[in-house]
């Protein structure tokens, strides 16, 4: 087979986030070249001398333009001097799963075509992430020499007449012209290795007694026409024994049935809607790569992303797993709540808070000091992998209830009643004008950086909070010491109540302001999140006056 190499120009928005590079599906086919640009850019950061003959793994959520992209990953990857690539049957395959497979096949990296909970179809959004040896999000450093390589690329290798087979298991060799050795392509059954991963963490038989035993509870499982649904299926059904209707939306869809895979309370309603006449006992959904998990109880009842991951820590020896290992630490990202610090501190166990993504847990599971971390924004996982992982963690839930033999209600009261509760909101602009956005934080940044803005109280009604600490969020590595600044701005209050404000980096088209509010009750734990909160959102607003300047009269979108 033929090696060409193509001169290109190149592209100087594509800077990856911390999900890779995410655009709409339409300019990924409209501009020449857009995809082959960041891919070389991809291949050409890893050192020639590590790439030739090494393993890479290429998965995807199955989104529209994941074939076609596929195809292009495999061209390219054999003349880029990659010796194998270990693809998921169909080319599918979920974030959690490459993390896996990354790490068991020694791989110097895995490839994720995917753009999350984000929709799909041809309007939708299609994306390219990076991960590296660890089975993890690339670490800054990777993702800047990827950005800078491509803003000077001129050309790019390929092997246009490569075709490969994606719908038979097993490998496929390519021999190419002037190499000694053939390029060969494996396609794995993923969710095989996958499935062996948890059996080894989990207890299945207690798993599987839970779902079809004499006593068993009922699930509704939502894969949302994503990734998850051949996961589920396997595991859930066939192996613990979950009847077959248990599962819904388990067939991948390229445009996820026009739905957005995002689970939360606004995309997820159906679920939800399902769940009020309380005929099942646990509710979860995935987002479209498998990565990010809901959490509901009997009749829909909700447990914040937040919470999920404190009663997980609190009920951590329910997993077998870490009754092995033990627990090296906890870690949350710095907007989520800080419930399970409460954990932490009574435990003793050390509690890192990190900038949003989940390479920095990476991080410090790769040092032994991490064991099990969350976000906010629906992830939660453990050191089994390098990435969050949307099954685990209901896994983890059943296996807390197989132990417990309680309600999720009453084993989130029952924290709540021992820890006390963080009320938890995020508020979300989206779309705000990108110039509008940033002097927003620049001037919000100054306000509560000077010193007279410490000390300073706010009132709402006979609600006053008083400002303890306010800065730009910034963390050194305790591994490496690298310093990641300007993190998002925070707004202590001697309450333990905190507002954060935050640019988020994966958006697509202008920014999108977030907001989230974290406020902590010992006693008063069964009210209303939005009544609650409700002074501290006002509060929110006439600091950062966000209204005012982005011209809204409320978020896009409430979590
Ligand atoms: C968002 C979330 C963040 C998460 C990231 C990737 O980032 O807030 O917690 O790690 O998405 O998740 P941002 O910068 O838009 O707030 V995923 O499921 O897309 O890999
Ligand atoms: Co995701």
């Amino acid at each position: 087979l033929q090696v060409l190499t193509v001169a290109t120009a190149p592209y100087p928005d594509q800077r990856p986030c911390s999900g890779g590079l995410r655009r709409r599906v339409g300019v990924f086919q409209g501009r020449r070249h857009y995809l082959h640009n960041f891919l070389q850019s991809v291949f050409s950061c890893i050192d020639l001398r590590d790439r030739q003959g090494c393993t890479v793994v290429v998965g995807g959520d199955g989104r529209f333009f994941n074939r076609t992209a596929m195809e292009v990953v495999v061209q390219m990857a054999a003349a880029n001097g990659v010796g194998r690539l270990i693809v998921g049957c169909h080319g599918i395959m979920s974030t959690p799963a490459v993390s896996c497979a990354v790490r068991k096949y020694k791989a110097m990296g895995g490839i994720v075509l995917t753009a999350s909970h984000r929709p799909g179809g041809p309007q939708g959004d299609f994306g390219v992430k990076f991960n590296s040896a660890n089975g993890g999000p690339a670490q800054e450093g990777v993702t800047n020499k990827i950005y800078q390589i491509c803003r000077t690329l001129e050309e790019f290798t390929i092997c246009p007449g490569l075709r490969v087979d994606l719908g038979t298991l097993g490998r496929q060799e390519f021999d190419l012209e002037n190499k000694f050795k053939p390029f060969t392509v494996e396609m794995v059954d993923s969710v095989e290795s996958y499935a062996n991963l948890l059996r080894n963490i989990f207890d299945f038989a207690a798993l599987k007694e839970l779902l079809s035993g004499e006593h068993r509870i009922r699930i509704r499982v939502d894969a949302m026409s994503g990734v998850m649904g051949p996961y589920v299926r396997r595991i859930l059904c066939e192996e613990l024994g979950a009847p077959a209707k248990s599962v819904v939306n388990c067939v991948p869809l390229e445009d996820f049935g026009g739905r957005r895979p995002d689970p939360n309370l606004t995309y997820a309603a159906d679920l939800v809607d399902s769940m009020q006449d309380g005929r099942y006992d646990l509710g979860a959904a995935f987002d479209g790569d498998g990565d990010r998990n809901m959490i509901l109880g009997r009749h829909g009842v909700f447990v914040t992303p937040s919470d999920s991951l404190a009663v997980i820590a609190a009920n951590i020896f329910c997993i077998p797993y870490f009754q092995h290992t033990g627990v090296r630490g906890f870690a949350r990202s710095m907007p989520t709540s800080a419930a399970v610090d409460k954990v932490a501190k009574a435990t003793k166990i050390d509690l890192y808070e990190t900038p949003v993504g989940w390479r920095f847990f990476g991080n410090l599971m790769d040092a032994g000091r991490l064991s099990l971390c969350g976000e906010e924004s629906f992830g939660t996982g453990g050191d089994h992998i390098r990435e969050k992982d949307g099954l685990w963690s209901v896994l983890a839930w059943l296996s807390i209830l197989a132990t417990r033999r309680q309600s999720v209600d009453d084993i989130v009261k029952d924290h709540w009643r021992k820890y006390g509760r963080n009320y938890y909101t995020r508020y979300d602009y989206k779309d705000v004008d990108l110039d509008a956005a940033c002097e927003l934080m620049e001037d919000l940044e100054m306000l509560l950086t000077d010193k007279s803005f410490v000390g300073q109280r706010f009132a709402v009604a006979d609600n006053i909070y008083q400002v303890e600490q306010a800065d730009n969020f910034e963390y050194t590595d305790p591994v490496d010491s690298t310093i990641t600044r300007n993190q998002g701005l925070r707004i202590m209050f001697t309450n333990g109540s905190r507002i954060i404000y935050r640019l988020s980096g994966t958006g697509g088209v202008g920014a999108t302001i977030r907001v989230y509010i974290d406020s902590y009750e010992k006693e008063d734990i069964f009210q209303d999140t939005q009544v609650m909160l409700a002074p501290l959102a006002t509060i929110a607003l006439k600091i950062s006056q966000l209204h005012v300047r982005t011209g809204r009269s409320g978020p896009s979108m409430i979590t």
